[in-house]
């Protein structure tokens, strides 16, 4: 393990040796002990284990029930106060903030100057929670070089920088927890090959942070992996699904993969997850890009590492909108937004099951405003960031009582980052389409 200098708390602390030796990290010899989904074997393993996932929710300060809205490994909470916390990317120059918010103020700052050893745009962040402390980490991922680096958190300040074996290029990385043990795992995926391989993590093991690596079966690069929890253990699944069409499920549960295949549906879909019935499993939104139609696949299970969906029609709207999910009236029943990428407009539907139970507009935002999501006020409700990448002026709406109407804030001027690169000549920095280049970058 390399050395590190905690004190700096910079990014540019993360410029420590690296292994000249890109090595893949994985047991060549665990692929033996899967078994398939048809085997008898496979269907009597340890039951749902319910409690498991509620209990995440005692361990988070937020009173949302619903672990998809609340995780610290899923929103940004890097003190774990229940109050979603931004980070900001300068896509210019590299540098990084975290923003500790409490409503629409913002209570703390963290500053990292930009790192040399990661230029802007090398560098893929994904956020977790690498040692099960219910505040939100990064592994940073240089796309270049292959380091990968666990970054541990606690509010703005660095707890522990962990180097972990570098992987080429082709592998890109992708978060969830494949033991239940509410430590942040992580499954790679060669875009190249079609390997695929689990590393299950303990960030609080500095020594040995990655308990075990584990090769799974490949799958061609039509294949493309999202994690949910469609059986509701607190275990993260995979969900495949192809450019043709096909989707299937693999349950893992830390020994062993389940793999189920399910109901085809072609590319002219695209989909999200939600978990509209509040039953903590993972449900599908799908989205004909085409034709404009929405549907849910609300997920059952009647056995551990099996599946079932129940498919409910919604109202069609035209190629316009982008759905995104929020839980509005805090009910662990999550909703969907609508944005209106062309006019501006905005609407809510609270969702119960595979039921609209109130649509909702709110007031139409700036196009050139984006919004992301979180509970700033740690009220349960999603409340709405809207950055706006023309002007800078940014506001939150805050969600009120029954999740039907907002409170406009403007995120204070003193706060105000630059929307837009500016050069050296003072000019705006244009894109290959003309328009100016985004400079301080959200999500
Ligand atoms: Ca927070
Ligand atoms: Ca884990
Ligand atoms: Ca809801
Ligand atoms: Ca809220």
């Amino acid at each position: 393990m390399p050395e590190l200098n905690l004190d700096t708390n910079s990014w540019a602390a993360l410029s420590f040796e690296k292994s000249a030796q890109i090595s893949n990290g994985f047991e060549d010899n665990s692929s033996s002990s899967f078994s398939r989904a048809s085997s008898s074997s496979a269907l009597s393993n340890q039951p749902v284990n319910r409690n498991q996932v509620s209990s995440q929710s005692l361990f988070n300060a937020n009173p949302n029930p619903n672990p998809y809205i609340t995780s610290a490994a899923i929103v940004p909470d890097f003190n774990g106060d229940g109050r979603t916390d931004k980070i900001w990317v300068d896509a210019q120059t590299g540098e990084t903030q975290i923003w500790l918010m409490d409503g629409t103020t913002v209570i703390s700052k963290g500053n990292f100057p930009a790192d040399p050893n990661n230029p802007p745009g090398s560098i893929d962040y994904k956020i977790g929670d690498f040692n099960g402390d219910n505040k939100t980490d990064f592994l940073l991922r240089n796309k270049v070089t292959g380091a990968n680096t666990l970054v541990l958190m606690d509010g703005t300040n660095f707890t522990n920088l962990i180097s972990l074996d570098p992987l080429d290029g082709n592998w890109s990385p992708f978060i969830g927890d494949f033991d239940g043990d509410r430590k942040t795992d992580i499954l790679w995926r060669n875009n190249a090959t079609g390997e695929n391989a689990i590393w299950l993590v303990d960030g609080s093991n500095s020594s040995q942070p990655i308990k075990s690596g584990i090769r799974l079966e490949g799958l061609d690069a039509t294949w493309t992996p999202t994690m949910v929890d469609f059986d509701g253990n607190g275990v993260t699944d995979i969900f495949w699904r192809s450019t043709t069409g096909e989707n299937s499920a693999w349950f893992f549960d830390g020994t062993q993969v389940n793999k189920n295949s399910l109901q085809s549906q072609d590319a002219s879909w695209t989909f999200s997850l939600g978990d509209f019935n509040g039953d903590f499993r993972s449900d599908i939104l799908w989205r004909n890009t085409t034709t404009g139609e929405n549907k849910v696949w609300l997920t059952n299970s009647l056995i551990p590492n099996n599946i079932f969906f129940t498919e409910g029609s919604l109202t069609t709207l035209d190629a316009n909108w982008k759905s995104s999910i929020a839980d509005f009236n805090g009910d662990g029943k999550t909703d969907i937004f609508w944005r209106n990428q062309t006019t501006g407009e905005n609407t809510t539907w609270l969702m119960d099951g595979g039921s609209i139970v109130t649509e909702t507009f709110l007031a139409p935002s700036s196009t050139t405003a984006q919004a992301t999501f979180g509970d700033f006020n740690n009220d349960g409700r999603t409340d709405i960031y809207w950055r706006d990448y023309a002007t800078g002026a940014d506001e939150i709406w805050i969600t009120n009582a029954d999740g039907t109407t907002v409170t406009r804030t403007p995120i204070a001027d003193t706060e105000r980052l630059s929307p837009i690169q500016v050069g050296e000549d003072g000019n705006p920095v244009l894109g290959p389409d003309g328009t100016p280049l985004r400079k301080w970058v959200t999500f």
